[in-house]
C-alpha cells in the first residue's frame, strides 16, 4: 500500500476527528512531508480534507468518494485483504475484470470505478453509469461449481444487493427476474453476469459479477428515456454511503457464493421476486408473450404458465408484468 493509500485508510477509519501529521507520520513511519505530499495528492483527487493548526488533518464526514481503502474499512475480516483496484473512470469494469481474470486473478477481486464511459447492460445495451452518484463495480468469483449450477451466481448476486440496499437505507429492494433491483418501482440496479472460460481445459474459470447502482443519481441527470423507469436509492441529500454499500455487497456475495449449491438463497430471491404470481410479458424467440409466472426453478430459471397452458422455463431473457 502506498503511504497515500495509508493516510487514506486513516482518515477514513476516522472520519470527522482530526488526526496530527505527527501522529500520522509515526503511525507510518514517514516523515512529515511525506504525510504533506499525500495529503496533497488527496486533496487534488477531491477528497474533503481540510487542516487546522495544532489539530492536524480532518476528513469531512460527508465525504462520499469511492475508494478501495474506504471499501476495505467495511470488509469483514475474512475479506479484508480480497485485491481491489479502483478507477476514477472506466470504459467498463466488467471488461477490465474479463482480462484480468484470464491473467488468472484470486477469488474475490474487485474492480470498482466512479464513472464508466462505456457501462454495458445484458445483450449489448448500455448502461448509465455517471459519476459521483453511483456503484459500478464487477467482483470475479471463482465458484468451483459446474457450469450448470454456475448460474446461479447471478441470482445470488440480486440477493446480496438486496440485503445490502436493505441494511443501510432500511428500504425494500425488489427483484425483477433475473437481474434487476427495484426500490419503489424503480429500477435502481443492473447486474451482468458473464463467465470466463479457460481456452486450455474449455471449463469455466472465473464469474464476473458486474453490478450497476444507482445511489444518489439525481432524476434530472438520468437519459429522458430513462427518467420514468430508473430512480436512486437516496436522495441526493443523504450521502457517505456508497463504500459501505459497495463493501456490503460484496461482503454479501462473497458469504453466499461459498455454498451456492445449497441454494439457500434461492427462497429469500423468491420472496424478493417482484413478478411471482403476476400475469406477465416474456420475450421469447424475438416476440412478446402472455404467461403467469409461477415458479423460480432450482437454477434460478423463470417457470411459466404460457396462454395455451403450458408450462416453460425461461434460462434468460427479459420480462415485464402486464397491468390487468
Ligand atoms: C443491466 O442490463 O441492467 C446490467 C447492468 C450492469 C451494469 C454493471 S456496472 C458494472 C459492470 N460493468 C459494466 O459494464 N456493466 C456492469 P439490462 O438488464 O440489459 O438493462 C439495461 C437497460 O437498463 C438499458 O437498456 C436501459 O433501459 C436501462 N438502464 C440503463 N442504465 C440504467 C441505470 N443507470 N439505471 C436504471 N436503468 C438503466
Amino acid at each position: 500500500m502506498t503511504v497515500k493509500n495509508k493516510v487514506l485508510h486513516i482518515l477514513e477509519s476516522n472520519k470527522g476527528k482530526y488526526i496530527s501529521g505527527q501522529n500520522l507520520a509515526d503511525l507510518l513511519l514517514v516523515s512529515r512531508t511525506a504525510i504533506w505530499k499525500a495529503i496533497k495528492s488527496l486533496k487534488d483527487e477531491g477528497y474533503p480534507i481540510s487542516s487546522a493548526a495544532n489539530k492536524g488533518y480532518i476528513l469531512s464526514p460527508d465525504s462520499d468518494l469511492l475508494s478501495s481503502e474506504g471499501i476495505r474499512l467495511h470488509l469483514r475480516e475474512e475479506f479484508k485483504t480480497i485485491p481491489i483496484s479502483f478507477y476514477k473512470s472506466i470504459e467498463s469494469t466488467n471488461s477490465e475484470a474479463k482480462l484480468i481474470a484470464v491473467q488468472q486473478a484470486e477469488h474475490g477481486t474487485v474492480i470498482v470505478a466512479e464513472e464508466q464511459t462505456k457501462g454495458r447492460g445484458r445483450f449489448g445495451r448500455d448502461f448509465f453509469s455517471p459519476a459521483d452518484s453511483g456503484i459500478y463495480m464487477s467482483i470475479i468469483i471463482k465458484p468451483e461449481l459446474n457450469i450448470e449450477n454456475s448460474v446461479l451466481v447471478t441470482t445470488a448476486a440480486a440477493v446480496a444487493v438486496c440485503r445490502a440496499i436493505e441494511k443501510l437505507t432500511y428500504q425494500v429492494a425488489k427483484i425483477k427476474w433475473v437481474n434487476d433491483i427495484f426500490v419503489n418501482d424503480k429500477k435502481v440496479c443492473g447486474i451482468l453476469t458473464e463467465a470466463v472460460t479457460n481456452f486450455e481445459s474449455g471449463m469455466m474459470d472465473s464469474v464476473i459479477v458486474g453490478i450497476g447502482i444507482n445511489v444518489k443519481t439525481k432524476k434530472e441527470v438520468f437519459p429522458v428515456e430513462l427518467q420514468t423507469t430508473a430512480g436512486s436509492i437516496l436522495s441526493h441529500k443523504d450521502n457517505s454511503i456508497r463504500n459501505q454499500l459497495a463493501a456490503e455487497i460484496i461482503n454479501n456475495l462473497l458469504i453466499i457464493s461459498k455454498n451456492l449449491e445449497e441454494r439457500k438463497f434461492l427462497e429469500e430471491y423468491k420472496e424478493r421476486s417482484m413478478i411471482l404470481n403476476e400475469h406477465i410479458l416474456y420475450s421469447k424467440d424475438n416476440q412478446w408473450h402472455k404467461g403467469y409466472a409461477i415458479d423460480i426453478d432450482e437454477y434460478g430459471g423463470l417457470v411459466i404458465f404460457t396462454a395455451d397452458k403450458q408450462k416453460i422455463t425461461l434460462n434468460s431473457g427479459e420480462v415485464s408484468i402486464r397491468k390487468k
